[in-house]
């Protein structure tokens, strides 16, 4: 049975796994109006796997005796002035949903819920691999900077990176 205060902080999560979703879903919308389809299905990939987090977590918080609360969502932002700008954001975005998640490891210790800890150990994972693909990309994008002969080689090249860390990860696209 899941405590007041875990109920709690996992329902906070739930709603910032949905944010991260529409975040990315702006991202790939954004990246599909500017003609680059790579980018675009590597966001539209992105998102959903965000929708897989957010979904993981209301069931874990349901089958444990709780109640999984579906919220309103703040709007992500749908514009950006460059690839580079949209990058560095999906960069600080991932090291914010680490720190949150980081806290509610923190949490879950300090009310000496193992079986939460435990499930919570998958995300700490996810974010690890999360935030390098997307500082790995930012470094990328960084080097192209206005170059659009470089931004569409990096649009061909980015669903590669998709499929292959998903091939080596199951499951996992970033
Ligand atoms: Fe939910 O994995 Fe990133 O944010």
């Amino acid at each position: 049975m899941l405590s007041k205060s875990i109920e709690t902080a996992l329902n906070k999560q739930i709603r910032i796994e949905a944010e991260s979703s529409q975040v990315y879903l702006a991202m790939a919308v954004w990246a599909e109006v500017k003609g680059l389809e790579g980018i675009s299905n590597f966001m539209y990939d992105q998102s959903d796997e965000e929708r897989e987090h957010m979904l993981k977590l209301v069931k874990f918080v349901n089958e444990r005796g709780g109640h999984a609360h579906i919220s309103e969502l703040n709007a992500p932002n749908v514009t950006f002035n460059s690839f580079q700008e949209m990058f560095k954001k999906l960069l600080e975005h991932e090291v914010f949903v680490s720190e949150s998640i980081n806290e509610l490891v923190h949490i879950s210790l300090q009310e000496k819920d193992y079986a939460t800890h435990n499930f919570l150990q998958w995300y700490v994972a996810e974010q690890i691999e999360e935030e390098a693909v997307a500082r790995t990309i930012l470094d990328k994008i960084n080097m192209i900077g206005d170059d659009k002969g470089g931004l569409y080689l990096f649009d061909r090249d980015i669903q590669q990176l998709t499929v292959s860390s998903a091939a080596q990860t199951p499951g996992a696209g970033i």
